[in-house]
């Protein structure tokens, strides 16, 4: 059920499309709407994402985030929230990333996961995504909040497509099958300097839930994952801040490393 009508809506996805687009921050938009629910705060997301296709933009996954337990208490959610990716957020490994064209990013490790058939809820789970999954791989995702220092809820959040800004993905993919991606381990480098470590069981437990979570969220919006989507399952560990000047690295058990520079 939703509470904000049309026009709200379509007025919110422009303001936070736009702060996206002129890195520009906001107060959170519960502040101007404390009545709105969950589909109002995914409605605006879909409305972020239209605007974006109409322009051209081709979507090429999906995003988990919030995914440790300890971050979904604090937020006041019961489940991972999700958001799109596009080509445009896309990135090729070793880039480099301009901080003006951001607000004040951040990076998360992930474990990323390709389709290769469609997965359709309700009821998926980790035994469907892995029985769908092409292959695994590493991943940098570069998270971006439109809200003003951070200040934010979850709903703000999900409507802000999950603060979602940049991703790459590393070249060495693996079958998800001959991996126990509860221990994966991984370590975030920033500088040369280990700053983060974690292992796949971070993500809601298991990376590969927090994907059957996405597709039976997808479910109740009337929608699937379709064969070939890219998802990134989830920030294994708190999610480090960077400036121009800093190069981060990730390096995963099994899945080789992918690296990122901000300039
Ligand atoms: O991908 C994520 O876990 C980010 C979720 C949004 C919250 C944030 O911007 O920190
Ligand atoms: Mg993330």
């Amino acid at each position: 059920m939703s509470t904000l009508d049309k026009a709200a809506i379509a007025q919110l996805a422009e303001h936070l499309e736009n702060c996206q687009l002129k890195a520009q921050d906001t107060p959170k938009i519960t502040d101007q709407h404390p009545g709105m629910d969950w589909d109002d705060a995914y409605d605006v997301q879909d409305a972020v994402l239209a605007r974006k296709t109409a322009r051209g933009a081709r979507v090429v996954g999906y995003k988990a985030g919030l995914t440790s337990f300890a971050k979904m208490k604090q937020m006041g959610v019961s489940e991972p929230v999700f958001g799109f990716l596009v080509d445009e957020f896309a990135v090729p490994e070793g880039a480099a990333i301009k901080v003006s064209e951001l607000i004040h990013p951040k990076v998360e490790p992930e474990i990323c996961f390709v389709t290769k058939t469609a997965l359709r809820g309700p009821g998926c789970h980790v035994g469907a995504v892995l029985a769908a999954c092409d292959f695994v791989l590493a991943g940098i995702e570069v998270i971006d909040s439109r809200y003003r220092d951070f200040k934010f809820d979850a709903k703000s959040v999900i409507a802000d497509n999950t603060s979602a800004a940049r991703f790459v993905v590393g070249s060495r993919i693996a079958d998800a099958q001959d991996l126990d991606l509860r221990t994966l381990g991984v370590v975030l480098e920033k500088n040369g300097v280990p700053v983060a470590f974690g292992a796949g069981a971070a993500v809601v437990g298991n990376p590969a839930a927090a994907v059957a979570m996405l597709v039976n969220h997808l479910a109740a919006r009337g929608q699937e994952l379709p064969a070939g989507s890219l998802v990134l399952s989830g920030g294994i560990t708190e999610a480090v801040a960077v400036q121009a000047g800093d190069a981060v690295t990730l390096k995963v058990q099994n899945l080789g490393s992918v690296g990122l520079r901000f300039v």
